[in-house]
């Protein structure tokens, strides 16, 4: 009956308006005649949460009533961005809404750009969770996520005399997206000790005791799908002290200080985001954040199975759980815990029960990326696990003993304890062996986990338990929200939005390839894209750049393997040759503007001299008069999701440019595509089906393959190869202090010239320079480029999230979709 209460979607800017401010008024505490933009961003978000929180609600009831199989995503990271814009477009009445604010005088894009960025990831893995969230809960997939709650997502970057300073980022000062669920707390323990009896039937038991309680708390963030109401839940925990952790007796003594140290001890395990991508550093404050978010989501999992009261047995028929990476592999220890030590089921059947349930999605081949974690630190911080892990390895090497009776080394080679000093639990290991399914990214990533770090799994389960599923993103955030000029220009050609549900309706687009109108709104729109840029740039840089000229993108983060010093000491040789030549020759150069963004990992010092060496380079270009618009070098300061959704749509060419099979997929290479940018890439990751889906002509790929990249190690490493001349007059420049002091740059060109050049750099320099002198003379071809731009996006389909969680959804969970009843 009280459904006749609830709030309705707004149908006029009126009703928007008369909630808007309501909240601003009331919940916000804030008088209308001093609101300024974050007040009505407050009251904005708040009059659109109230309609999520109906549909989350609802959605909610229906998936446990009907008590359809769910998919839980673990994932460390979320890198979800604003939710405003995404909200308003999701439940489709950002129009009414925007009508709205004008008539209360403000800009809807004031007003979106007033939120803060939800930056609970660093890179690719975080956001890609991000676009998995989306497309579930728009195909209406039973779905949760689990995170943590850090209070400090990825650091702020700051650019000071051209070197990374970080910022800490406190994004939780006002968000509105979140609910904490005060009476959704689970008790964490660690350290402490075992203790193994015997029963009266004389079965062992064990129990894990003593030790240190802290408490993990739901937050929960509703996660609306596209034009459905099926409104998924992300469940974030944050940690506090555990309730009787205060210590009464200090406080009342006068120790205050040490009274709240054990509660501050506690809220630090969700504190901060580890600032690392494809790079592990074996903290133990990290693992502590690894068990504490596994354990808790399994127990939240467990009570909502037990729920059910169904039989043990099907449990992997309710509960699939997708490990994001390795990061929550304590997950598979902790579920075995769960059915042995407490439920009291026989090891083997629990067992069959795990690795029913758990996928393991590999994101990286890199060895400095795969996590191991010491025994000692984890017989310290979990002991009753190591003894677990110890187990399920003794029982995997038995098996593996008895299908190759006398290969010693192979048992070596697969176990999960690496017998080093100190020895180290292989974490990919014991998540492979503990899940039904191992998946990789792009196809030649899904290849190479095959052939190198599982080589030997394939040969002991066979190939069917590796499978691939190609990442995508979502067409909602990534064209529709970052680009509504261009999602309006299709719909108009494809009669609706459909093609937001269904991006294979893309191909639609290639019938109007050569219509003159389409042709010139499309380059239009890229113009105005770059304009938007080019004022940004402007307003935060005081830096001009032409909009006419090429814009050349790099965003990602800073990493050797990513080979922005590639990009940068292209860069170089351009300006060099542009000095060099008569004032005639110049006017054949196209102008360019090549823009840098990302973040380096706080202590990865060789990222941040390549963050140092383009604003050093940026510096000399920028003011020379010999130049002027034919090079600028921009880098963009804080690269983040709601600067990537201007970034996109306004670039015309974009790097991806990883040494052959160093990445595994690379997502922003699909999000530049889709906004009618070209690449120039390497044949690696996902570029590789990029090419095959886009054609080759309407891509620049040039390097060496990945199966050539040992042999070309090798070389390197004997003295078999000389320094390529083009680059090597780059480092003269540099070293000649062209681009300031050159001893900062010094272990960057050493790790090149004396160190073996492990990613080639060299080796690719002259078919990069080669290529990006193809994309010059292509890009003058307006024509061309007009063609090829177009096609590229038709034939983007292939790589929404949607597809991508479809294949999840069956070859991996085994769910279906919840049919959506109609509203009455
Ligand atoms: O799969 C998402 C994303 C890929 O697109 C990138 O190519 C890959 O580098 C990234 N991997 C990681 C690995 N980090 N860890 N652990 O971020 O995943």
């Amino acid at each position: 009956a009280w459904r006749k209460f609830m709030p309705k979607p707004f149908t006029t800017a009126e009703e928007f308006e008369k909630e808007a401010v309501r909240h601003i008024e009331t919940t916000l505490a804030r008088s209308l005649y001093n609101c300024d933009e974050s007040a009505v961003y407050g009251g904005t978000a708040l009059a659109f949460r109230d309609r999520l929180i109906l549909d989350w609600n609802k959605t909610q009831q229906t998936q446990t009533f009907k008590d359809q199989k769910r998919v839980y995503y673990l994932s460390l990271e979320f890198l979800m961005g604003r939710a405003l814009d995404n909200a308003m477009l999701n439940v489709g009445q950002k129009d009414v809404a925007t009508k709205g604010l004008s008539e209360l005088g403000f800009r809807m894009e004031d007003i979106i750009s007033q939120e803060h960025d939800a930056a609970l990831g660093n890179g690719g893995l975080g956001r890609l969770a991000a676009c998995f969230l989306d497309s579930l809960a728009s195909l209406n997939y039973p779905a949760w996520g689990y995170g943590l709650r850090y209070r400090y997502g990825i650091f702020k970057q700051e650019i000071v005399d051209g070197f990374q300073v970080e910022v800490p980022d406190y994004w939780l000062d006002f968000n509105p997206w979140e609910f904490q669920r005060h009476d959704i707390t689970v008790d964490i323990q660690f350290y402490g000790h075992v203790n193994r009896w015997q029963d009266d039937e004389g079965k062992l038991q064990y129990s894990w005791e003593g030790g240190e309680i802290v408490q993990a708390v739901a937050f929960d963030v509703p996660i609306p799908g596209y034009q459905t109401q099926t409104c998924n839940n992300l469940r974030l925990w944050g940690s506090k002290a555990a309730s009787g952790e205060f210590d009464f007796q200090k406080f009342n003594s006068g120790e205050y200080e040490s009274s709240v140290a054990d509660q501050q001890r506690a809220e630090t395990i969700s504190a901060v985001l580890y600032p690392n991508d494809n790079l592990e550093r074996g903290k133990e404050l990290r693992l502590k954040q690894q068990y504490f978010w596994c354990a808790a989501s399994l127990y939240d999992i467990v009570r909502r199975f037990k729920k059910t009261k169904r039989a043990w047995k099907d449990f992997p028929n309710a509960v699939a759980i997708q490990l994001n990476d390795t990061h929550p592999t304590l997950a598979i220890p902790e579920l075995q815990r769960i059915l042995v030590d407490i439920e009291g089921l026989e090891w083997d059947e629990a067992w069959s029960i795990v690795q029913k349930t758990f996928g393991y999605t590999n994101h990286t081949v890199l060895p400095e990326a795969l996590e191991k974690w010491s025994v000692p630190l984890m017989q310290h911080l979990l002991p009753r696990h190591l003894q677990i892990i110890y187990d399920i390895n003794l029982f995997f090497l038995q098996k593996v003993e008895r299908m190759f009776p006398n290969d010693r080394e192979l048992l070596g080679r697969v176990s999960i304890i690496e017998e080093s000093n100190p020895k180290m639990v292989r974490m990919a290991f014991l998540a492979l062996i503990g899940s039904h399914k191992v998946n990789g990214v792009a196809e030649l990533h899904s290849d190479l986990i095959k052939t190198t770090i599982f080589k030997d799994f394939v040969k002991i389960y066979g190939p069917d338990k590796f499978t691939n599923v190609t990442n995508g993103i979502t067409p909602r955030r990534w064209l529709h929200q970052a680009n509504p000029r261009l999602s309006a220009l299709i719909a108009s050609k494809l009669g609706g939005h459909d093609f937001l549900k269904d991006l294979t309706l893309l191909h639609k687009l290639e019938n109007f390839v050569d219509d003159k109108e389409f042709r010139k709104e499309f380059r239009e729109i890229k113009y105005s894209n770059k304009v938007r840029l080019a004022k940004y740039i402007k307003d935060t840089m005081g830096i001009t750049v032409n909009p006419s000229s090429l814009f050349d993108v790099q965003v990602k983060r800073i990493h050797e393997y990513k080979r922005q010093q590639l990009n940068i000491f292209g860069v170089i040789h351009r300006y060099l040759e542009i000095k060099k030549s008569s004032p005639e020759e110049r006017k054949k150069f196209t102008p360019r503007v090549s823009i840098f963004g990302g973040k380096a990992a706080p202590g990865y010092w060789m990222a941040k001299a390549v963050i140092h060496l383009i604003n050093r380079v940026a510096n000399v270009v920028n003011n020379d008069a010999d130049v002027g618009d034919l090079l600028k070098v921009i880098f963009l300061e804080d690269y983040n999701v709601s600067k990537a959704e201007i970034i996109c749509p306004a670039s015309d060419i974009s790097e991806h440019i990883s040494t052959a099979g160093t990445e595994a997929s690379g997502t922003s290479n699909m999000k530049f595509c889709l906004n009618g940018g070209l690449i120039i890439g390497t044949c690696d990751g996902a570029n590789i089906e990029i090419t095959r889906e886009i054609g080759e002509d309407n891509i620049f790929l040039f390097g060496n393959l990945a199966e050539n990249v040992d042999d070309l190690r090798h070389a390197h490493l004997y003295g078999q190869y000389q320094l390529d001349p083009q680059l090597a007059a780059v480092f003269d420049a540099i070293h000649s202090g062209t681009f300031g002091n050159p001893d900062s740059f010094e272990a960057l060109l050493n790790g090149i010239v004396e160190h073996g050049d492990y990613y080639l750099v060299s080796d690719d320099f002259a078919s990069y320079i080669q290529t990006q002198d193809l994309i010059d003379k292509s890009f003058r071809d307006t024509e061309e480029w007009t063609t090829k731009t177009i096609l590229t996006v038709a034939r983007m389909g292939f790589f929404s999230s949607d597809r991508c969680i479809d294949e999840y959804a069956e070859s991996i969970w085994n769910i279906e979709p919840i049919a959506q009843e109609k509203e009455d």
